[in-house]
């Protein structure tokens, strides 16, 4: 393991009294709710969250990146920081891929993760940007493109993302394109979207059976007049013209502000299309800033749906869960032990809702207790069960303490030479 299992026990030493009784307490009060709170441990510590390769680099904005030191040179660093988000929160057990990104031998990178205890998540294709040596250009498009050379480049690319998937043990292809116009009349908007649903339906026909092809949706960027797939009506309409393997994937930054996002999950739970999340947060548009940083009561709100599907056993229901945000100017390792931490907090607060009761006071319309009942939920301190959690498991009670007492990133830092500011990546 990349950090030594002694430190994680000495660190943990030091807290491990107050943690224990910090747990008694909360476990005091939820039983009086009628809550075991080892029955809500027990669900947390099966839950993970996946990491993007990408995000444990730095990233940036179309303005400038500012690198930091210690930074991942390619996809074998990559995992190993990845390793350590899992080793210290035992909350991300499986990585996600993006190619050509990281492109290297899948018998190496399979082996590779093996030994570092990870797994691979769903496959991420890119046509949104020109890679080296490239017959046809994506600058206006690729999978929905004019050309028809460009929409067959376009779909051979997610062809081979699907290859190399198949022989790291991937069971899903996560396709978001950059496709659109930035001037009215530049795109015929109809014409567009079949160009864009027929070559949809060529990826999906090679589509193993057991992987599931999930669309994403964003509402803009980079096209600023109008895009492929902008929406979740777009992508509803996609998932249903392919077919039962396909479904959305909810990115929860793609939207306008303010819009419902917990209700669209809810809609495509219950037409069973809703495939997985991209989990950051938002304050004025796709600013991919940390899970829960900014709206944690949005987050609960959409685990609160999710816990409700899951309750209620419905059919299907298995959405896949990722983080996708860009860490600017903190320690990407930090950021994304947090966010994980986050995500598992939202699952927490939205099992320790009382659903009974709930669906009285929405039967009765007494919405001031309905919304008083999803609050009491929220506003339960479940840091102890979260901590005890990673503890049973032989994580870190506290992750980001731990990792900086490790001295990772300065120890890093002196293999790995500092980087420029090349290179972004956050869909
Ligand atoms: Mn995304």
């Amino acid at each position: 393991m990349m950090i030594d299992t002694s430190l994680i026990a000495e660190e943990n030493e030091a807290r491990a009294d107050h943690l224990r009784r910090d747990y008694d307490t909360l476990g005091e009060r939820l039983d009086r709710r009628g809550i075991a709170i080892d029955e809500i441990k027990r669900k947390v510590a099966a839950y993970g969250v996946a990491v993007p390769s990408w995000g444990v680099g730095t990233g940036g904005t179309r303005f400038a990146r500012f690198p930091g030191k210690g930074e991942p040179r390619n996809i074998f660093d990559k995992l190993e920081d990845c390793s350590v988000i899992q080793q210290l929160t035992r909350a991300t057990p499986n990585v996600s891929l993006h190619i050509p990104w990281d492109k290297a031998d899948p018998s190496e990178l399979k082996a590779r993760a093996g030994a570092l205890g990870l797994g691979f998540d769903a496959m991420n294709s890119n046509t949104f940007q020109d890679q080296d040596g490239q017959a046809h250009s994506y600058k206006f498009g690729s999978l929905s493109h004019t050309d028809a050379a460009t929409r067959r480049q376009a779909v051979e690319h997610n062809l081979e993302c699907i290859e190399i998937g198949k022989a790291i043990g991937s069971k899903a292809l996560t396709v978001w394109i950059g496709d659109g116009s930035n001037f009215p009349g530049q795109s015929h908007f109809a014409r567009q979207f079949d160009h864009y649903l027929k070559s949809a339906k060529e990826i999906y026909a090679n589509l193993p059976d057991d992987w599931r092809l999930l669309t994403e949706h964003k509402m803009y960027e980079p096209a600023f007049y109008s895009t492929v797939v902008q929406d979740w009506g777009s992508n509803y309409m996609i998932a249903q013209e392919l077919g039962p393997q396909a479904f959305c994937l909810v990115d929860l930054g793609h939207h306008a502000p303010n819009v419902n996002i917990e209700m669209i999950v809810s809609r495509l739970i219950q037409f069973g299309k809703l495939g997985g999340f991209h989990f950051n947060d938002s304050k004025y548009g796709d600013d991919d800033l940390d899970t829960g940083s900014i709206d944690p009561y949005r987050l609960f709100l959409v685990f609160n749906e999710l816990v409700d599907a899951e309750m209620r056993r419905v059919p299907g229901f298995n959405p896949a869960h990722m983080l996708d945000q860009s860490h600017n100017v903190t320690d990407p390792i930090e950021s994304l032990m947090v966010s994980a931490m986050e995500v598992q907090r939202a699952y927490a607060q939205a099992l320790l809702v009382d659903r009974d009761r709930l669906t009285e006071y929405q039967q009765d319309n007494d919405a001031l207790m309905a919304t008083t009942t999803l609050k009491a939920a929220f506003r339960t301190d479940v840091d102890p069960l979260l901590a005890m959690a990673r503890l049973d498991s032989g994580g870190a009670i506290d992750p980001v303490a731990t990792y900086r007492a490790s001295g990772y990133r300065q120890k890093v830092a002196q293999v790995r030479p500092d980087v420029s500011g090349a290179g972004g990546g956050i869909v």
